[in-house]
């Protein structure tokens, strides 16, 4: 049978078009949005041309400007404040995620294209720490989105259950180094899990960001952590993302964790379809983490730097980084350790997100050396 065409935007998504109640519930809850002093990146971008050029939209999948935008209303503290409810928002809705998208990205504009993937020669990045003064790990990671499902707003129980089995039997063929378990969070106990946490291992339960962007039903079906025997290499499964790819190890040998992640990212990649665009590169579930999908961080002390943190978050944005707490973002710092890593990811190659993330570490060590 042939499907409805949406009111407006003209997409088969078969849900027909965007009804009064839908089109009322987004009205109130922008209006709502408009009355808060929400710092985030949708309420600078949300202007209310864009938003009524929008309303009406529903993308392949059914899901309209609010499944991409609740998660900020919701949570007026968010930086960013959207994420993408399926692959075809970043097309459909492509008024409020490109400004976004150019802020957080540093200057890539709606004309630009990612370039192709290089992850430039392994041998030549170092230890940024040597003498392990100041760094007291190093991990880098990314996200990765498999073709032919939508992002968690739109995934079924089944859908979850399919992805989860989808990559236990890629896991299970990793070899060498990356050979591992994978663990369920289903039947994982409560303790277990939390050490693994505590342990900056395994991601944290009940974000309330992405609770409000719907991105948590059927919580623990088909989430799951997999991990090598030395916990250095790591996948999780089904939480922001349908998989994060992560290499990790103690102190700041960026060259070993960064040959490690290359070599599990092809791994995985030989064995499973990701999505990607010609625009975008990696499309994920946030905007944040398109094109290389890269984050490479330090755990650092640098209690001189961090005595003032206004003057830190400047040096920090001077060379294109980004200051977190240690169990990540929207976190504090603990016992004086911060998390330290590039910010943008798209509009430049893996090679250079990481060369990136290296001269400007080197560079914050070097100042609170001569602090
Ligand atoms: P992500 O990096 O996956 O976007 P978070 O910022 O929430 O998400 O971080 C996830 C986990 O990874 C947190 O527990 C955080 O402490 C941990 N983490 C990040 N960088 C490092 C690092 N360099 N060393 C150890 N753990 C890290
Ligand atoms: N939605 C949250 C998080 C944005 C970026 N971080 C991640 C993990 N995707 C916010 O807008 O602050």
């Amino acid at each position: 049978m042939a499907k409805a065409k949406c009111y407006k935007c003209e997409e088969k998504c078969g849900k027909g078009k965007i009804s009064l109640e839908e089109l009322q519930k987004l009205e109130m809850a922008y209006k709502a949005f408009l009355r808060t002093d929400s710092k985030s990146l949708v309420k600078k971008y949300l202007t209310r041309d864009v938003f009524d050029r929008l309303k009406y939209k529903r993308t392949t999948f059914g899901s309209t400007l609010l499944d991409c935008v609740q998660s900020g209303f919701e949570n007026p503290d968010s930086n960013i404040g959207i994420y993408a409810a399926d692959p075809s928002a970043y097309v459909v809705f492509a008024d409020i995620f490109n400004p976004i998208i150019q802020d957080y990205h540093i200057g890539f504009k709606k004309s630009d294209h990612h370039p192709a993937t290089d992850w430039g020669s392994l041998d030549k990045i170092g230890n940024l720490d040597p003498k392990g003064q100041y760094v007291v790990s190093t991990r880098v990671r990314c996200g990765r989105s498999i073709e032919g499902y939508p992002f968690n707003p739109s995934l079924t129980e089944s859908q979850y259950w399919d992805i989860e089995n989808k990559m236990i039997s890629v896991l299970n063929g990793l070899e060498g180094e990356l050979k591992g378990t994978y663990y369920p969070l289903n039947g994982m106990t409560k303790e277990t899990q939390e050490k693994l946490i505590e342990d900056h291992f395994l991601f944290k339960e009940g974000d309330r960001f992405l609770q409000a962007a719907n991105a948590c039903r059927y919580w623990p079906v088909g989430r799951g952590i997999y991990h090598n025997q030395t916990k250095t290499f790591l996948v999780w499964v089904n939480e922001e993302d349908h998989i994060r790819i992560i290499s990790l190890q103690p102190g700041g040998d960026l060259g070993a964790v960064y040959k490690r992640f290359v070599s599990g990212v092809a791994d995985i990649e030989k064995k499973v379809k990701v999505i990607k665009s010609d625009r975008l590169g990696y499309l994920n579930f946030c905007p944040t983490n398109l094109g290389t999908a890269i984050r490479a961080s330090v755990h650092i002390k640098i209690p001189k730097l961090a005595s003032n943190m206004t003057r830190l978050n400047e040096i920090a944005d001077r060379y294109h980084l980004q200051v977190r707490g240690t169990a990540g973002e929207h976190t504090e710092a603990k016992g004086g350790v911060y998390d330290i890593s590039n910010k943008r990811r798209l509009g430049l190659t893996e090679a250079e997100a990481i060369q990136e993330m290296y001269n400007g570490i080197v560079e914050i060590i070097k100042l609170e050396k001569s602090s």
